[in-house]
């Protein structure tokens, strides 16, 4: 069973190669039963690096230009699933022959429904040059995974997110995006000059953050804003796409 699976996994990356995919997120899920008993969790941890060790050396062999990233949960379809966070899913990756090629795609919900700091995972997985991609959506909480729209659920969090990117300079892949539109809103709205933060790089609106901030103004997120906008009342950071 698990060569199927490695067989099946093999194909579709050959088509993403094929479509000149640059970054094959992989999301363990889970299946089976509700049991401690159930499995063997080292036993499943050598499996799982056995695996991305075999696909490692398989892109390698074929001259792919293509990385991983592992994508961390930490519940459903079951009630736990392995590598569950950012962390876990980091600490996993040095274990493997060749961890150049893996990093994470760390998803707002995914890391909130565990109750954890998304920023503070993103900027870890920064710090070790691993943030190959980024799920951006919203989450109300520990529950179920929500899949809500960025800023939805924790606008604070994903004010703090996008400032940590852009301060960063990520450039990378993102998903469920909206994110461009997100800052230029979310921005224009905390300038404290009332400028536009507009641009197509994050890396400009952490600049005009940063301006914002020394030119005298003060730098203000939701709830603590002075000069509401007439024509848009609330920072609701969803695309108009
Ligand atoms: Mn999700």
């Amino acid at each position: 069973m698990r060569r199927f699976a490695l067989r099946k996994t093999i194909r579709s990356i050959d088509l993403a190669a094929e479509l000149g995919a640059e970054v094959y997120v992989a999301w363990g899920g889970r299946e089976g039963a509700e049991s401690g008993a159930a499995k063997d969790v080292r036993v499943a941890l050598d499996r799982f690096r056995e695996a991305f060790d075999l696909l490692g050396d398989y892109v390698t062999e074929q001259g792919y230009d293509l990385k991983f990233a592992i994508e961390p949960k930490p519940n459903e379809p079951r009630g736990d699933i392995l590598l569950p966070t950012v962390g876990h899913a980091l600490a996993f990756i040095n274990t493997l022959e060749r961890p150049e090629l893996v990093g994470v795609d760390p998803e707002v919900g995914h890391e909130q429904m565990a109750g954890l700091n998304f920023p503070y995972g993103i900027a870890q997985a920064l710090w070790r040059k691993k943030l190959f991609h980024i799920d951006l959506n919203g989450q109300t909480g520990i529950k179920y995974d929500q899949d809500l729209r960025f800023g939805a659920g924790d606008l604070r969090s994903a004010f703090w997110l996008v400032d940590l990117l852009g301060s960063a300079g990520y450039e990378g892949p993102r998903a469920a995006l909206r994110l461009q539109a997100a800052a230029h809103r979310g921005l224009r709205r905390w300038h404290p000059g009332g400028q536009s933060c507009t641009g197509r790089r994050l890396s400009g609106h952490a600049q005009c953050l940063r301006s914002a901030g020394s030119s005298g103004g003060s730098v203000t997120g939701p709830g603590m804003t002075a000069r509401p906008t007439p024509s848009r009342a609330q920072p609701t950071m969803q695309s108009s796409q």
